[in-house]
């Protein structure tokens, strides 16, 4: 820039780093960090909420990262983490690279120390070259060294996030950068505002008539959708072609309730029947991952018997599991809406196939009704989970956070959902720790009331945020399948005094950590306990822990996933 130009603007009023950087976010629509303070980014933190951002501070970076991760699955923006330097940022990593495992956009922003000392190992206050560590881990990662590339910085995060297969970015600070001034008109000259972050990416007319081609000469089509379906936001045009086109369909897990869990053409509750059956299975932002087998084995019938179909913003997708022979590259709402164009007229299937999904389906559910109903103290899953469908059959627009292994498994088979993006889980990773971080962004994104169905080893992940959500006095009511243990309480230790490595302490008074911060604690040892103590927290959004005991000898290793455990053929 030339001496001219510099007098030209000058006004005299400097802006510093730490301005930039807020101003560059609020310009970009973000308006809430989740955070831990400390150096260099306690001041950070202190302006942006003076700046009318909202920050909500965390225990533990790890759960501010799952909540940044949530918040972008929700919103569709980049959700913000700013941790401090070395081991905040590598707490906040897990979640980022979760975040980027799931295809949702998220932005960890991390202080840094010294590029000088860091780079020749001088050995600085958290030395860490962050962004050599964080590259292999996330979809993008920058580092701005000069206030007047803020702007740039900032807004090159924002697109790599959101714009095509949505992923975690790193974002690196060095103290120093917050502290560097520049001209104030100059500094906001330089701050970009992101035009179209996420553009419509339509796929080819010959890839939507190959896909209708293959969809029309199906006898046994069905739908998987999964949650790309949900985080796209397109519900409408979802439906419209589910309804359109007459097919069955399956929901993954965090796709439950994009359309009715009640609706006519779920397959959920005939799901082995449905994959093996099948002749050809559209993939609606789902992938042919370990969470559908790989699109084979004895669950998908003869192998190679079936046509596939999938709609994927991530050309890459395509043939990473079986041959694909429609593949549809696009977003969900653009593909959708150009095969709606050519469906006038559509022949839905044949009712011997929809009609043996629908008595299936029947069957299934009346088998497990009286379960459901079970009065049971101590209580097993079903009795519990029986009360937790009908309080969210009653209250649809409360949001279900869900992790564990039996209490995972079981809650999704048990419990419905009735409207998108409700159901909000261990997602991809299957991942222990993301409950109070999801919990707490999601009540902040929404305002809505949440429940959080917990395994009692799942919460201990991340359960010292039971103090934030009291600090934030928000809407979360977490419910604690207590059944001492991984998958079960009752793994004995026969070689020494220690217990098993799978038990814990036997029924652990949990609802007293939440009575410790101010919110209710209860303990219930009935179904009927439970549904009171849960409707209760609805009603009242009060800050709730409701500590239910369950039978500790209810559960199975690992769930529905069992056999994902290796075996030893030499076990004593
Ligand atoms: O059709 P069929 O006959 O097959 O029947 C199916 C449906 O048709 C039927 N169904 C229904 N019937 C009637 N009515 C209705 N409405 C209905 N709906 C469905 O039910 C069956 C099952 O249906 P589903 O569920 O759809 O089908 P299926 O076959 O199960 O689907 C396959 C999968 C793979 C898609 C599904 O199982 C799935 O999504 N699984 C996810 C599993 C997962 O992610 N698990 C979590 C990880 S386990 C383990 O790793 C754990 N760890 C280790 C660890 C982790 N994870 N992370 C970290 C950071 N560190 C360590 C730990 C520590 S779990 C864990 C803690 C566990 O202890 P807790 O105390 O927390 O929990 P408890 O176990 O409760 O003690
Ligand atoms: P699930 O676990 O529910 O099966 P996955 O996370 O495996 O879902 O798959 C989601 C897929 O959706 C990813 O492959 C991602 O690229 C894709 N996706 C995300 N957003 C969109 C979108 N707007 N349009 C098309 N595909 C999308
Ligand atoms: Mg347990």
């Amino acid at each position: 820039m030339s001496v001219a130009e510099v007098v030209d603007t000058n006004t005299g009023a400097l802006t510093d780093g730490f301005h930039l950087l807020i101003d560059a976010l609020k310009l970009n629509d973000i308006n809430t960090i989740y955070h831990v303070p400390g150096i260099p980014v306690t001041d950070l933190g202190r302006m942006a909420q003076a700046e009318g951002i909202r920050v909500v501070s965390f225990r533990h970076e790890s759960n501010a990262g799952n909540a940044a991760a949530i918040a972008g699955y929700l919103t569709k923006k980049a959700g913000v983490c700013l941790t401090v330097s070395a081991p905040g940022f590598l707490n906040g990593l897990v979640s980022l690279a979760h975040a980027t495992t799931n295809c949702w956009p998220m932005i960890l922003i991390s202080g840094s120390s010294e590029r000088e000392i860091v780079d020749l190992q001088k050995g600085d206050y958290e030395e860490m070259d962050q962004l050599a560590v964080a590259k292999p881990l996330c979809k993008a990662a920058y580092r701005i060294l000069h206030a007047d590339d803020i702007g740039v910085g900032v807004a090159r995060a924002i697109r790599a996030a959101v714009s095509g297969r949505p992923g975690g970015v790193y974002l690196d600070i060095p103290a120093s950068l917050l502290g560097q001034t520049m001209d104030e008109l100059e500094g906001q000259k330089s701050l970009i505002k992101v035009v179209d972050p996420a553009p419509a990416q339509f796929p080819s007319q010959e890839a939507i008539d190959r896909a209708l081609t293959t969809l029309k000469a199906a006898k046994k089509p069905l739908l998987i959708i999964g949650k790309g379906a949900a985080y796209a936001q397109c519900d409408d045009v979802v439906k419209n072609f589910v309804e359109t086109s007459g097919i069955p369909y399956i929901a993954m897990s965090m796709a439950k309730g994009l359309l009715p869990d009640d609706h006519a053409q779920y397959a959920g509750a005939a799901r082995s029947l449905a994959l093996k059956e099948s002749d050809c299975v559209m993939l609606i932002g789902a992938r042919l991952n370990w969470l559908l087998s790989h699109g084979k084995g004895k669950q998908w019938g003869e192998p190679y018997s079936k046509k596939f179909i999938h709609i994927d913003i991530d050309p890459k997708e395509m043939d990473s599991n079986q041959p694909i022979d429609a593949p549809l590259v696009g977003d969900i709402e653009s593909c959708l809406s150009k095969m709606l164009d050519g469906m006038d007229g559509w022949a839905k299937p044949d009712d011997a196939w929809t009609g043996a999904i629908r008595d299936k389906v029947a069957a299934n559910v009346a088998r497990m009704a009286p379960k459901l109903q079970n009065n049971a103290v101590p209580m097993n899953y079903q009795g519990a989970l029986g009360r937790l469908k009908r309080i969210i059959t009653d209250n649809p627009d409360t949001i279900l956070v869900n992790e564990g292994a039996n209490t995972l498994d079981f809650a999704r088979s048990i419990i419905d959902m009735a409207r998108p993006r409700k159901r909000l889980d261990v997602g991809t990773w299957g991942v222990m720790g993301i409950g109070m971080g999801t919990a707490i962004a999601a009540a902040v994104e929404t305002g809505e009331a949440v429940v959080c169905v917990e395994g009692d080893s799942a919460f201990g992940f991340s359960g010292m945020e039971v103090e934030t959500i009291c600090r934030y006095n928000l809407p979360i009511c977490v419910v604690i399948f207590n059944n001492s243990g991984i998958y079960r309480g009752t793994d004995q230790n026969d070689t020494s005094d220690d217990p098993a490595p799978t038990v814990f302490v036997r029924d652990a008074k949990y609802d007293l950590m939440m009575q410790a911060f101010g919110g209710v604690g209860v303990t219930a040892t009935s179904p009927d306990d439970l549904e009171r103590a849960v409707r209760e927290a609805i009603a009242s959004r009060k800050p709730t822990l409701v500590n239910a005991l369950i039978d500790p000898e209810a559960g199975t290793e690992s769930g529905r996933i069992g056999n994902l455990n290796p075996q030893s053929v030499v076990k004593k």
